[in-house]
């Protein structure tokens, strides 16, 4: 049986894409495997969130289309608070095109996603043009993309041999593809890194559609490496304390799955 690697070793793996190992690293620095949903709709809101979480995460998930006042200022101080607290910026866009459409919209439009955000994510649906359109602007810049394996929602389409294509184009584009979003790990080669939605400290859902389970199933039973959190945080009457919180649940739980 393989030992578990932890996230220091993986980060070291000779075959590693340099922002996977980024983000282990973060990772194993800060000792978190949390990565906040910032589902906020004001950008001053989402800096101030940034600033207060930031020593917490090691990843902030965002949705710029759902911001009412988006600038290019915004998307600067963003940057410099990422740097800051060392964490990586994780577009939540689920590009779903052909591979000439997506590059325009990774690279153009008003939000010009490639020029801040560190990684974003895709559905595989449109076949691997996605990925190639994508990695035609993100790859000369560093940046990273998740392919998406699994959705955390109830009646999600993607399951069975959908997985199968998933694993395959990720392994084909292991120059620009990091990892996967996933209700569980999907493949034990341990340069790619699995993150899960859907996560909250009592297993449960909302009114539409959104299933929930908590760290420790997510990080030690379904062997995924990042958490994402959203009104588990958003909805706490002290955002601080409930970050902390989940960053030391989805800790131990990793802690609890390497020494087995
Ligand atoms: P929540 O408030 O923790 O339920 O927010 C979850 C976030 O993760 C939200 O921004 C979703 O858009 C996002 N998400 C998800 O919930 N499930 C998925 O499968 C994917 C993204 Br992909």
């Amino acid at each position: 049986q393989n030992p578990q690697l932890s996230y220091a070793d993986r980060a070291k793996l000779p075959n590693i894409h340099p922002l996977a190992s980024k983000l282990l690293k973060i990772m194993e620095d800060k000792q978190s495997n949390l990565c906040v949903s910032a589902d906020v709709t004001s950008s001053e809101e989402l800096l101030q969130l940034a600033d207060s979480l930031g020593p917490k995460i090691c990843m902030l998930k965002t949705h710029v289309d759902i911001l009412k006042d988006y600038t290019v200022a915004f998307s600067q101080k963003l940057q410099v608070l990422a740097k800051k607290h060392n964490f990586l910026i994780f577009e939540d866009r689920k590009f779903a095109d052909i591979g000439n459409t997506v590059k325009h919209q990774y690279e153009g439009g008003l939000y010009q996603i490639s020029s801040w955000s560190h990684i974003v994510n895709a559905h595989v649906v449109p076949g691997p043009g996605v990925v190639a359109g994508l990695s035609a602007v993100g790859k000369a810049l560093g940046r990273g993309c998740l392919l998406i394996a699994q959705m955390s929602s109830q009646g999600s389409l993607n399951t069975g041999e959908y997985i199968n294509t998933v694993l395959k184009m990720a392994e084909d584009h292991s120059d620009f593809v990091i990892g996967f979003i996933c209700v569980s790990k999907i493949t034990d080669k341990p340069e790619f890194i699995h993150m899960t939605p859907g996560v909250q400290m009592q297993a449960g859902g909302d009114m539409l559609g959104q299933q929930y389970s908590t760290p420790e199933e997510v990080i030690h039973n379904h062997g995924s490496d990042v958490i994402i959190v959203g009104r588990g945080v958003l909805e706490a009457p002290d955002r601080l304390k409930a970050a902390e919180s989940y960053r030391k649940s989805g800790w131990d739980a990793y802690t609890k799955r390497l020494s087995q």
